[in-house]
């Protein structure tokens, strides 16, 4: 019998199992969290049955599928994780949100004995949601570490995408799709953009298209998603979707029910370009773990206390900008640098919080590397990062460590595999990784004056010098080192790194735009997508940085956090000008 379901509209005020890791950094208390009202989700459901209350979720142990987790909840189900093929096989409803590489992920289905199940389950035509490499584990290959044998449900190879011709790869970010049939879940979807983030993807054919419900044209057309009776699987990431994402998951665990088709309002073509908030987050000197912004990094107030500057509290902001529409939440811990991340339990539980409610990507950076605690033990970066996704982080991002490991590159030309960037990238995919570079400008009279690449500046420096490099820094900006931002954007490319932050310690917090000259250099210089951040002052600098350079997205922190310029302004001023962003 049909019952009235209203998803969970506020921030829980109970901390999710509490991390094993402690130290003397802000109690979890002192994070005062506030309830914070979200949007009613749109359609409200209808569940048919309390039997029906139960999903059951085959997460292989191969990273981390937190947001999938707390999506499922989000909309009033509980889960049931699959312990042995019985669980698939006895399960009402099946996801199957697949993580890591393509090889792994076959490799322990097989070992576990899940694979024969998955496919007996699917051929009985039972509900059925892949997400991912959920979708691609359904073809018969991949050529990801391969190739590599898969489930052989679906005809056809997995492929890398190329991105000889332009495209960058990771594919990150919103992107419209194409349905080209009845596909039940994507009701609510029209041409509004949803969350993808894979370098590899399956292509229509002759011998799958009675498979195919979607497609997505990036570069060329790739399979969006997949219908077959029953069983679905997409290659966005609908727990990462924000409202559109969560309506896909609605629809599929609710398919009987009488779900109100929203009117479809976005006019998605093409990838969109990114608008990011970043929280830079770090305990005030009462302890309690504060956002802050600096000017040019220097995060406390001109006064004679002399103050971190306080302007909200991390969870709070950031559902708030999920709600105002921004693309992705950064949260960066500024201090990370100098301690011991995994002792920083109020800043796992920032993540942990804010994740329950945030539906669109979350990065966290701040203290990524190798460590050694108090007590001896090591930890390796590797474990770090894993600490942070299994918070609810979907990407980190590695600043000062990704310095040392270029310059140790640059000097033996050796990859030893043991980097943070290599480690975190072989685990949880390239796409996981972020590199913040924190560079400075150093004016230069002759541009042979240094080794490192230089450019000509569009504004000539305080003594009319005409070019300048950009020095990168460490532990927040506090030390130059010997390396240029291009030279460092080169490497971690090559060492597996996804993305590129690009602060601009000159620009932070300035508001006079972005610096077109460093993120021209940069974005030219690299396949992987670049995020121009620092001195964002008004929309009209979001049009600027990308109208002049190939930045995919545009990180702001000061004018959100201030209020001077909403996220919602900043996209209407974007889609006037013909940029094509989220709606
Ligand atoms: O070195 O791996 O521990 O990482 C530390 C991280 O913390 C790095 O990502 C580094 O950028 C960041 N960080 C360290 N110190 C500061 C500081 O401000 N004192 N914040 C800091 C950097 C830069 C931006 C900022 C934009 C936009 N924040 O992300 O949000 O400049 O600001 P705006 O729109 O107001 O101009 P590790």
């Amino acid at each position: 019998m049909a019952a009235a379901f209203s998803p969970p509209l506020q921030f829980s005020s109970t901390p999710s199992s509490a991390s094993s890791f402690s130290g003397d950094s802000p109690s979890v208390h002192s994070l005062n969290f506030n309830p914070l009202k979200l949007r009613p989700s749109r359609a409200v459901s209808v569940r048919a049955s309390a039997d029906d209350s139960v999903v059951t979720l085959l997460d292989y142990g191969a990273g981390n599928v937190r947001s999938v987790r707390n999506a499922i909840r989000f909309l009033g189900y509980d889960i049931k994780d699959v312990q042995k093929p019985e669980d698939i096989l006895n399960a009402k409803r099946l996801v199957f949100p697949g993580v890591g590489a393509f090889a792994p992920a076959m490799d322990v289905l097989e070992k576990k004995g899940l694979a024969e199940a998955l496919c007996t389950y699917i051929e009985q035509d039972r509900p059925f949601l892949g997400i991912c490499l959920g979708l691609q584990l359904l073809f018969e290959s991949s050529e990801e570490n391969g190739p590599v044998k898969g489930l052989g449900l679906i005809p056809g190879v997995v492929g890398r995408f190329d991105s000889s011709n332009g495209f960058r790869v990771p594919h990150i970010g919103w992107n419209a799709v194409k349905v080209t049939k009845d596909s039940q879940i994507l009701d609510d979807i029209g041409n509004r953009h949803v969350y993808f983030v894979h370098s590899y993807r399956a292509t229509p054919s002759d011998d799958n298209k009675e498979w195919i419900s979607s497609t997505c044209n990036y570069d060329s057309d790739f399979i969006a998603s997949i219908r077959r009776g029953n069983v679905h699987a997409v290659q966005f990431h609908p727990e990462k979707s924000g409202e559109a994402g969560l309506s896909v998951l609605r629809r599929f665990l609710y398919p009987k029910s009488e779900i109100t088709k929203v009117p479809v309002k976005g006019r998605a073509s093409k990838l969109a370009k990114r608008v990011i908030a970043c929280l830079d987050v770090r305990a005030n000197d009462n302890g309690d773990l504060v956002v802050t912004k600096g000017d040019q990094y220097d995060v406390r107030e001109q006064t004679v206390e002399n103050e971190v500057r306080n302007l909200g509290k991390p969870v709070e902001l950031a559902g708030q900008y999920y709600m105002d529409g921004a693309d992705e939440v950064s949260f960066l811990n500024i201090t990370g640098f100098r301690d011991f991340p995994l002792g920083d339990l109020p800043m796992l539980q920032v993540l942990k919080y804010a994740s329950e409610n945030v539906f669109v990507p979350l990065t966290v950076g701040g203290g990524i590397r190798d460590f050694t605690d108090g007590n001896g033990r090591y930890y390796s970066s590797l474990e770090v990062a894993s600490e942070y996704f299994r918070s609810g982080a979907d990407k980190v991002s590695i600043g000062s460590d990704a310095v040392y490991a270029a310059e140790e590159y640059l000097k033996t030309k050796v990859k030893t595999g043991k980097t943070s960037i290599e480690q975190i990238s072989r685990v949880y995919g390239n796409q996981a990784v972020v590199i913040s570079i924190d560079p400075r400008r150093v004016y230069l009279k002759d541009p042979n004056d240094v080794e490192f690449k230089s450019v000509r500046v569009s504004k000539p420096g305080p003594n009319g010098e005409q070019f300048a490099w950009y020095q990168c820094t460490v532990n927040g900006g506090r030390e130059g080192r010997s390396i240029g931002a291009y030279e460092l954007a080169k490497v971690v490319e090559e060492l597996g790194a996804g993305e590129i932050l690009l602060n601009c310690i000159d620009c932070d917090g300035q508001g006079q735009g972005f610096d077109i000259d460093l993120i021209k250099l940069i974005s030219d210089a690299v396949s992987i997508p670049v995020i121009a951040s620092s001195g964002a002052g008004s929309a009209e600098h979001f049009s600027e940085v990308f109208s002049k350079t190939n930045a995919s997205a545009a990180l702001a922190a000061g004018i959100f956090h201030r209020k001077e310029v909403p996220i919602q302004a900043v996209k209407d001023h974007l889609l006037k000008e013909g940029v094509e962003v989220r709606a």
